[in-house]
């Protein structure tokens, strides 16, 4: 079937607006027309080609939309409904059988290759292949083909203009702090980065009910908005970050949680927490070859952890409705961060994250 997909040509764009044809959907495939679909960091890492992207490909992966025909031996979703989509997982593996399918043996050939194992693409362009299946969905496109894991129906009344990006990004933050760091009432937490991973953090660490949220920024503005949406404290980042945070929490902080990335900041988190204190890694650096010095003996003697974060450590069909509650409640307020656009604008879109504009870009399709 035709569809309309925003198209990368080659490393960094731009998205190139094209007609493709979309295969009919496979034993245990889903074919959901996207509605909206959120911009994620890890999109533009991927445009760059750096991760041995096969162009052209189609991208895309906080996607949401409508069911529109589901392959053989599909039983629990039906064409007409409303879905989420997120990462996908194989479902057998030793983490996915614990419940852990951000730990998926097969994570990266199921996300991050946007080819099938067997080098099939379920996308044509004038009967060439295009790489698909990003995160077992590739949905900067009109219709896009999933899988049965990584397909969550919703409510008929979601709005899904303004919950697409859950299936990324925002379990990422929320989850880092409320499933990987298991966040508990009155403790500390110090948010490194204030984007749309951050900030989702930061209302994790509310929903736990941290008696302390501190959110170290640079930007001027996206500090007003932590602060707008409850962080307890803001830091410009600049200077002995530790030093500050130890400034408002003489102890150190239970719990960092590290979305930027940004290592001269990331090498400090071991100097900001408290005895016991965890840290969670989620930003993923500019480099594959960045480390974290940790100071062994001080370490030991802090009792600390440090751990590496996907997704949150969500199992989306359990986590991903409890957001959609907490959106319901007030207590995730995700427009609050984000801006609208229309998949033709997606280079605008890429533009204006770049610059500062957009915290989360989300791009709608009629
Ligand atoms: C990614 C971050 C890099 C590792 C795989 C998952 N998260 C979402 O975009
Ligand atoms: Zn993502």
């Amino acid at each position: 079937m035709q569809a309309t997909a925003a198209v990368l040509n080659q490393p960094n764009g731009p998205f190139s607006i094209e007609q493709v044809d979309v295969a009919e959907p496979l034993a245990g495939e889903i074919r959901v027309a996207i509605k909206a679909v959120g911009i994620c960091h890890t999109d533009l890492v991927i445009a760059s080609g750096a991760m041995g992207l096969q162009f052209p490909a189609v991208l895309g992966h906080e996607g949401a939309g409508i069911v529109d025909a589901v392959g053989e031996g599909v039983t629990d979703i039906k064409a007409g409904d409303k879905v989420l989509l997120t990462f996908n997982s194989c479902g057998a593996c030793k983490p996915c059988s614990h419940d852990e399918p951000a730990y998926c043996n097969h994570f990266v050939p199921l996300n991050m290759v946007a080819v099938r194992g067997d080098g099939s693409t379920r996308i044509t362009r004038d009967g060439q292949p295009v790489s698909d299946n990003f995160f077992g969905q590739s949905s900067f496109a009109t219709l896009a083909i999933a899988n049965q894991r990584n397909v969550l129906k919703v409510d008929d009344d979601a709005d899904l203009s303004v919950l697409a990006p859950l299936g990324c990004g925002i379990q990422t933050g929320a989850g880092g702090v409320l499933r990987s760091l298991a966040a508990k009432p009155g403790e500390s937490l110090v948010v490194l980065g204030a984007g749309a991973v951050g900030l989702s953090a930061l209302l994790g660490g509310l929903i736990a009910e941290c008696s302390a949220v501190i959110v170290v920024e640079p930007q001027e503005s996206r500090r007003a908005l932590a602060t707008e949406l409850g962080a307890t404290h803001v830091l410009d980042g600049q200077g002995d970050v530790a030093a500050a945070v130890r400034a408002i929490l003489p102890e150190g902080a239970d719990m960092v949680i590290d979305t930027s990335g940004f290592m001269p900041v990331v090498e400090q988190s071991v100097n900001m927490i408290a005895n016991r204190g965890r840290i969670g890694l989620l930003g993923v650096p500019g480099s594959l070859d960045a480390v974290l010095p940790v100071p062994v003996v001080q370490f030991i003697t802090q009792g600390g952890t440090v751990r590496g974060i996907i997704e949150g450590d969500s199992d989306p069909h359990v986590f991903l409705p409890e957001l959609i509650a907490h959106h319901k409640a007030g207590r995730l307020p995700i427009e609050r961060f984000s801006k609208s656009y229309r998949l033709e604008d997606i280079n605008q879109a890429i533009d204006d994250a770049h610059h500062g504009k957009a915290i989360k870009a989300i791009l709608l399709i009629d």
